[in-house]
C-alpha cells in the first residue's frame, strides 16, 4: 500500500525529463519543429544537418543578433556545427533551465544568411510573440526591403536565367513583328534574314 503510493508520487516526476527532438537544417534553412514547449530540465536534442548550422540564443525583438552573456546565465550557442552527411547529423543537447521564452537562430550567413531566411526556434513562446511573428522579424532583418526568405541562394540562381530568357524572347518577338511588317512591303530576303534571326534567337 504505501509502496505503491510512493510510487504513484514519483511516476509524474520521472514522466516530466522530457526529451525533445528537434532537427536543425534537415530539410533546408528549418527548425524542425519550430518552436517547442518545454519545461524545467527537460533536453532538446538537437540534430544538425549538413552542411553547417548553429543553435544560438538571441531575443524576440533581434532575432538575428546573438545574445550576450549576462550575470545570471550563460547565452545558449552551439557553435558551428559542420555535417558532412544527412546520414550521421551530429546531436547536441540543451537542458532547459526555465520556463521562460528562449528566442534561437542558425548564424550561418554564407553563403546565405540563414536567419534572415527564417531560420529561428523557439522554446515557449507566448501568446503575444508568436514563433510566426518572430519569423517575420527574423526575415524583415536588417534590410526591410529584400523580402525573400528564399533568400540569396535562389535569387542568385534565377537572375541568370532571367535576364537570359527575356532578352531571348524579346529578340525573337521583334524579329517575328519586324518580319510580318516586312512581309507587307516585300522584302523578300530581309524576311528571309529576320526568319532567320527569329529561328536562331529560338
Ligand atoms: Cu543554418
Amino acid at each position: 500500500m504505501q509502496l505503491s503510493f510512493a510510487l504513484a508520487a514519483l511516476l509524474p516526476l520521472v514522466a516530466s525529463a522530457a526529451n525533445i527532438a528537434v532537427s536543425v537544417g534537415k530539410s533546408g534553412l528549418t527548425f524542425d519543429p519550430t518552436s517547442v514547449k518545454a519545461a524545467e530540465g527537460d533536453i532538446v536534442v538537437f540534430s544538425f544537418y549538413p552542411k553547417n548550422h548553429t543553435v544560438t540564443q538571441s531575443s524576440f525583438d533581434k532575432p538575428c543578433e546573438a545574445l550576450s552573456d549576462t550575470a545570471d546565465a550563460k547565452a545558449v550557442n552551439s557553435g558551428f556545427v559542420a555535417v558532412e552527411s544527412a546520414d550521421t547529423p551530429t546531436v547536441w543537447n540543451w537542458t532547459v533551465t526555465s520556463t521562460d521564452p528562449a528566442w534561437f537562430f542558425c548564424a550561418q550567413t554564407a553563403p546565405a544568411n540563414h536567419c534572415m531566411g527564417g531560420m529561428v526556434f523557439a522554446v515557449n513562446p507566448p501568446a503575444d510573440k508568436t514563433i510566426a511573428a518572430f519569423t517575420d522579424k527574423a526575415k524583415g532583418g536588417s534590410a526591410n526591403t529584400t523580402t525573400t526568405p528564399a533568400g540569396s541562394s535562389t535569387t542568385s540562381g534565377t537572375k541568370t536565367s532571367t535576364s537570359t530568357t527575356p532578352s531571348g524572347s524579346s529578340t525573337a518577338g521583334a524579329g517575328k513583328n519586324g518580319a510580318s511588317s516586312l512581309a507587307g512591303s516585300a522584302g523578300a530576303a530581309i524576311l528571309a534574314v529576320a526568319g532567320a534571326v527569329a529561328g536562331l534567337a529560338l
